[in-house]
């Protein structure tokens, strides 16, 4: 590593700009996320004023709203912040899969970084451990991912 070229993102956050959308369905889940998410942005050195959440129904309807808000050059990342949980819903697959793939796809065809942090788990046990409790807060390492991409961006932009 000691002679090679490595380009990588550093997680700053002063002076970024950051939307975070995020789905109603689970709020209890959910919400523990988006505090996650504003205390580390926060804790990065982004400002409160630099920071909008959006709220949506479900997370069915994140990639449309990600999409229009990740395009709308207002912002230099996007987080998604959802919950699907398996015991919760007959159409999981659905739901899970359709967010997925709209977000991955949504990722590759904007210029700035959506980051998913959606949360697909069989119980409501295991979604609450992701969202500040045994297992850390997806919405928080969420927020690490878009700091950390939208300088990588910038730095592949030559910015
Ligand atoms: N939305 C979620 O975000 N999580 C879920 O677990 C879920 N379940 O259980 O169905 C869910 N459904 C709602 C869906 O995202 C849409 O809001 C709804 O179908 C309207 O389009």
């Amino acid at each position: 590593m000691k002679d090679v070229r490595v380009i990588a993102g550093r997680v700053l956050g002063p002076g970024r700009s950051v939307a975070i959308v995020a789905a109603r369905f689970n709020e209890f889940v959910v919400d523990a996320l988006v505090n996650g998410a504003v205390e580390q942005l926060l804790r990065h050195g982004v400002s409160q004023e630099h920071i909008t959440i959006v709220r949506v129904p479900g997370a069915f309807e994140l990639p449309p709203v990600v999409r229009r808000i990740a395009a709308s050059g207002n912002y230099h990342g996007v987080i998604a912040l959802g919950a699907v949980i398996r015991g919760a819903t007959p159409h999981f697959d659905y739901v899970a899969g359709t967010c997925a793939n709209g977000i991955a796809r949504i990722a590759t065809e904007v210029d700035v970084p959506v980051i998913f942090g959606v949360l697909t788990t069989e119980t409501i046990e295991q979604a609450v451990e992701r969202a500040g409790t045994k297992a850390g807060n997806k919405g928080a390492d969420a927020a690490l991912a878009v700091l950390e991409m939208i300088d990588l961006n910038a730095q592949l932009s030559g910015g």
